[in-house]
């Protein structure tokens, strides 16, 4: 043998432990995003909406696996049974037109179709019907780059909205209709635990209802690429049981842990005009950025991606685009201004405006997680 064929076998044999590996680690992965326990599982429906749709999409699936797997034996069929043979003709007997096996081919998948059309078309139906009653609890949602807001109308008791991001808190068993709205690109809503997904486009109001059975914490994320940040455009349901979810809207209606007055309105307002974006001390709209009233109730900002903590909270006031890809540039205004984002206040900073310093980062942070 020479020498040539023994270091190729070699080479072969060398290589092939080394591409197994990979080969594993290549479905380790893949297999990965099968874990049931990441709470975004549409297969392990938490509510009634999901569920509907869980129980049309089992049905159908399993239809498809029977026609998928039938299709499949009979290819594997022919091709064997039919293949190129020595001493054979190339072709089998060929046949041109047969009434019975065309017109079993078009009425056996009519008929299928026809089939899976009746829950279809039903829970089609059953899904788009509104909620009715004065239990149903209304919450106005908007897309953002690339954040999500949630407003719930005027309450009574105190002749105001609430308005929050990030999370949604609902009461667990109460319906929820959503109204979905988007001043900026389409975006997706999806929760799919508890509904599927919905179209956010600009210039229209698309409807979803939602509904937990239990409380507890739903992971939604935006679905529809919607630019720069679109990865980090995250958000939970947070459903509790209903005297938690009271509690919770009695606090947001409440003004801020500490008064928005002397310093913190001073370096918020006039030497950094976070104002220009932001609301410190209302629950309603800000003209442009997340109400910042409540952030200290809410456990992540920024679309979801960080916790809120001492530390990301510092790092972001001063450099927001550091943590998350925006087009803020060094824009101190919202749009129509250039920008997309919020600017970072140590970098880029404009001529005539001020860098922030560690001791104002520090009395801001303080005062958005309402220490006194
Ligand atoms: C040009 C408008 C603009 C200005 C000015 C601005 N921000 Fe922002 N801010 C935003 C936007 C937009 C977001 C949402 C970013 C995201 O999540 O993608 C944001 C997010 C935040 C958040 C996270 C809130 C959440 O719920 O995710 C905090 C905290 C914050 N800003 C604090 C400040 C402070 C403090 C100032 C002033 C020093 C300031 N911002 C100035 C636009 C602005
Ligand atoms: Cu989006």
């Amino acid at each position: 043998m020479s020498a040539d064929a023994t270091r190729g076998r070699k080479l072969v044999r060398r290589r092939r432990p080394w591409r197994s590996a990979a080969f594993l680690g290549v479905l380790a992965t893949v297999l990965a995003a099968c874990g049931n326990e990441n709470g975004q599982n549409s297969l392990d429906p938490k509510g009634p909406v999901a569920e509907k749709i869980d129980n049309l999409f089992l049905p159908v699936l399993f239809v498809a696996i029977l026609i998928g797997v039938a299709v499949t034996i009979a290819t594997v069929y022919v091709a064997i049974r039919f293949r190129q043979r020595p001493g054979r003709p190339d072709n089998p007997k060929q046949t041109h037109g047969s009434a019975p096996l065309e017109i079993g081919w078009t009425i056996v998948p009519a008929l299928i179709l026809a089939v899976i059309a009746v829950p279809t078309i039903s829970t089609i139906f059953e899904l788009a019907e509104r909620p009715k009653g004065p239990e149903v609890l209304k919450v106005d949602v908007t897309g953002k780059q690339w954040w999500w807001e949630f407003s719930l109308p005027k309450q009574a008791m105190a002749d105001k909205q609430i308005v929050t991001s990030t999370e949604l808190h609902i009461p667990a068993g109460t319906k929820v209709l959503l109204r979905l709205h988007s001043d900026n690109v389409i975006h997706s809503f999806w929760v799919p635990e508890l509904a599927g997904k919905k179209d956010v486009v600009p210039g229209r109001t698309n409807e979803l209802t939602i509904e937990a059975d239990e409380p507890g914490t739903y992971l939604g994320a935006c679905a529809e690429y919607c630019g720069l940040s679109h990865a980090d455009m995250r958000f939970r349901v947070v459903a509790q049981p209903m005297a938690d979810w009271e509690a919770w809207r009695d606090g947001q209606l409440e003004g801020p842990a500490k008064p928005w007055e002397g310093e913190i309105q001073d370096l918020t307002a006039t030497k950094y005009q976070c104002t220009n974006c932001h609301l410190f001390d209302d629950s309603s709209k800000a003209t442009y950025g997340p109400n910042l009233t409540h952030l200290a109730s809410r456990t992540t900002f920024a679309g979801g991606v960080y916790e809120v903590d001492r530390a990301n909270l510092t790092k972001w006031v001063m450099d927001a685009p550091s943590m998350i890809s925006m087009n803020a540039k060094d824009c101190r205004q919202p749009p129509p201004a250039t920008c997309v984002g919020m600017p970072s206040f140590t970098k880029n900073t404009p001529k005539g405006q001020p860098v922030m310093t560690q001791a104002d980062a520090d009395a801001i942070v303080s005062y958005l997680l309402g220490e006194k």
